[in-house]
């Protein structure tokens, strides 16, 4: 085995996690490394993970290694290469009397969570530590965490990888392609509904997209809403929101960060803007990204985005910005 990683993973007792902490120490995300984990829970719960550890134990993982658990995120993060920051307070639940039903009332409680991470990561994680923010909302938890963390030599994204395989599939269906032959599929913008999947720019059995699917009125009327609201849809067949397919996803994502991107290849996830695309510098945003070999993550440069594409990306945009500047009281 070659060397060791620590992955900290934020709810841990999730049904989320449930799926994503074995893979994290299958011997695949990682290849041969030894995995050191370190769940968190919130101090009510923290106590089940004993059981997962268990579990964990029983599975045989021959690359698994140090195993731990604590509901103190300033300890768990010492020494972290990697941070996936799941845990987040749902929308539906009561929290302090209240039921959470707005966008605005998540952002608020959650943005208040990733103050406190952001800080201790910043402060206790390694110098090239990578941050994946799954718990919603995704984009503007990144954005709050990556300012508190003040460290720009670590990396934070949030997740864009399930809607991006979400895309695939509903792509794969229409062009009757296996979904291997699916690449570069684009989710531009905020992990919600107002996301851009981006069929133009995709690669289908190397075709653009653009050159294959012709047809406007289906992208605009069927595979972009689709793709916008699968999490809702899954949540009415299945009475609980995504779970394996959440966390194939941020497996998928590690992956992608972890092995250098192949020549004309890309991933989705969304990351800080520097401008590009004329996107307001500092938005975590949904963009085409790159893994150089040296393993930092780049934005992919050199695509176009017809008017149509624009135009939908633009509703996207906006919405960060407003999200942003309803949290701006947690970026001090
Ligand atoms: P669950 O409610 O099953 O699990 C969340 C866990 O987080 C709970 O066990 C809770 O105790 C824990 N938690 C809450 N605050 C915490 C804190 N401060 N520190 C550590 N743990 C904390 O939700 P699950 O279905 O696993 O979903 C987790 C998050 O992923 C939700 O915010 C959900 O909206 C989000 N999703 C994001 C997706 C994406 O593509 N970015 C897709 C799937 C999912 O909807």
């Amino acid at each position: 085995m070659s060397s060791t990683i620590k992955v900290v993973v934020t709810g841990a007792a999730g049904q989320i996690a449930y799926s994503l902490i074995p893979r994290l120490v299958d011997g695949k995300t990682f290849g041969d490394k030894t995995v050191d984990l370190c769940l968190v829970e919130i101090p009510q719960v923290v106590d089940k993970l004993k059981g997962l550890v268990m579990e964990l134990e029983d599975s045989y993982f021959p690359n698994m290694g140090d195993v731990s658990y604590t509901s103190n995120f300033e300890e768990a993060s010492v020494d972290g290469d990697w941070f996936l920051l799941v845990g987040s307070i749902p929308r539906g639940i009561i929290y302090n009397g209240k039921k959470i039903e707005e966008r605005s009332d998540l952002l608020s409680i959650n943005g208040g969570i990733f103050v406190d991470q952001g800080k201790a990561i910043g402060k206790n994680g390694n110098d090239n530590a990578k941050i994946l923010v799954v718990g919603n909302p995704a984009n503007t938890n990144a954005l709050i965490g990556k300012n508190a963390a003040n460290n720009n030599s670590q990396t934070w994204m949030a997740m864009t990888m399930l809607d991006s395989n979400r895309a695939k599939s509903i792509l794969s269906k229409k062009t009757n392609k296996n979904i291997s032959e699916i690449t570069n599929m684009i989710i531009w913008g905020n992990h919600s509904p107002t996301m851009y999947p981006d069929s133009e720019n995709a690669f289908i059995s190397g075709q653009k997209g653009s050159d294959l699917i012709k047809d406007i009125e289906w992208i605009e009327s069927d595979f972009l809403p689709s793709v916008q609201q699968r999490g809702k849809a899954v949540i009415d067949a299945r009475g609980a929101s995504s779970a394996t397919s959440a966390a194939k996803a941020a497996i998928d994502t590690v992956i992608a960060c972890e092995t250098p991107t192949n020549h004309g290849d890309c991933f989705s996830a969304a990351i800080a803007s520097d401008g590009a695309y004329n996107v307001p510098e500092g938005l975590i945003c949904g963009y085409p990204l790159i893994t150089l070999e040296d393993g930092s993550i780049e934005i992919k440069r050199d695509l176009s985005l017809s008017e149509f594409a624009l135009s939908k990306f633009q509703i996207s945009i906006d919405e960060l910005v407003s999200e942003r500047d309803s949290v701006k009281h947690l970026m001090q």
